[in-house]
């Protein structure tokens, strides 16, 4: 039998999305995977076996380049971590947890400041929050397609993952900037009725084809965000805390040391209170989960 090998652009329901030569099968996944406890996810590259139809069964997940878990997506180039000013109001703390994830991934992270039609004032202050610290920021609104063209130049060929929380608009965004929906197979049935996108609440990844080439991953939106990490790696992945010069202590958490440059440059307004204060946070929150380990 031969195979083929396709890239899997949705996961429902224990089925496979996967998109080959411009169509999409609706595969299974055979046992092996299971016993290799390698589900396949969205982004993921798979050889599969072409079935009757526009079926198939996923045989094999070959290696990936990376991946992440929430949102479950593969091979991903760049995050984007949408926020809005309002509506829902923005949980920066979740925000910093998953900038941490991304820089200790090496993973480059775009924040987008969505909904900017709402509060445009506060859409600026949020963005040079994160301009600041080092990342690229954009100010955007998918309802009156603000931002939307420089949003798509910046993500070009890429494969792009939409994060952040419920509500924020990363359905519309992706609507915005993607050339359309997924083309699902006529098999798909019932299960094409929870895939539809729009005024509903995401319930899985869909990766849809961008203009400029490249592929746009819309999520379901989160809350919670568990960081696993230890405590004391967390400060490595603050930009903003890498160039201030030199503390007394090495290493320094930057928290109780004395003569602490980040603190310094606290004190003096060049680093964001909300960023240090949610750095804190984070810290003593890793650190309790690291107390109760054993
Ligand atoms: N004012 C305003 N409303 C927006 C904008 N973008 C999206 N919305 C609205 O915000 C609501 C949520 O948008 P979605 O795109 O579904 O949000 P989401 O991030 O995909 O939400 P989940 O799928 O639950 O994670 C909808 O009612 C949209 O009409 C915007 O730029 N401005
Ligand atoms: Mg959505
Ligand atoms: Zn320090």
């Amino acid at each position: 039998m031969e195979y083929a090998r396709g890239i899997v652009v949705s996961v429902v329901a224990g089925y496979y999305f996967v998109e080959h030569a411009n169509k999409i099968y609706l595969c299974r996944g055979r046992g092996k995977l299971r016993l290799d406890n390698l589900s396949p996810m969205a982004g993921d590259i798979v050889l599969f076996s072409p079935g009757k139809g526009d079926t198939g069964s996923v045989e094999q997940v070959l290696p990936r380049r990376n991946f992440l878990l929430r949102p479950a997506a593969a091979n991903v180039d760049a995050v984007v971590i949408v926020l809005a000013p309002q509506g829902p109001q923005p949980n920066l703390l979740t925000v910093d947890k998953l900038l941490a994830l991304l820089v200790s991934m090496k993973l480059e992270a775009i924040l987008c400041v969505n909904k900017a039609d709402l509060d445009p004032q506060a859409a600026r202050l949020l963005a040079g929050i994160y301009r600041d610290a080092g990342f690229a920021s954009i100010i955007c609104s998918a309802l009156t397609g603000h931002g939307m063209d420089e949003l798509s130049q910046m993500l070009g060929r890429r494969t792009v993952v939409l994060a952040g929380q419920s509500g924020v608009g990363k359905s519309h965004i992706s609507s915005q900037i993607s050339l359309g929906q997924l083309e699902l197979p006529v098999q798909v049935g019932k299960l094409s009725a929870k895939i539809g996108r729009g005024k509903h609440t995401t319930r899985q990844v869909s990766l849809l084809p961008l203009a400029g080439g490249g592929k746009v991953a819309d999520t379901p939106g989160f809350s919670v965000f568990e960081l696993e990490m230890e405590s004391h790696d967390l400060h490595r992945y603050y930009p903003e805390f890498l160039n201030s010069g030199q503390c007394k202590f090495a290493p320094c958490f930057h928290i109780h040391e004395p003569d602490c440059a980040v603190k310094a440059r606290l004190q003096q307004g060049e680093i964001n209170p909300i960023r240090y204060e949610n750095y804190i946070k984070i810290y003593t929150e890793l650190q309790e989960r690291e107390a109760n380990r054993y």
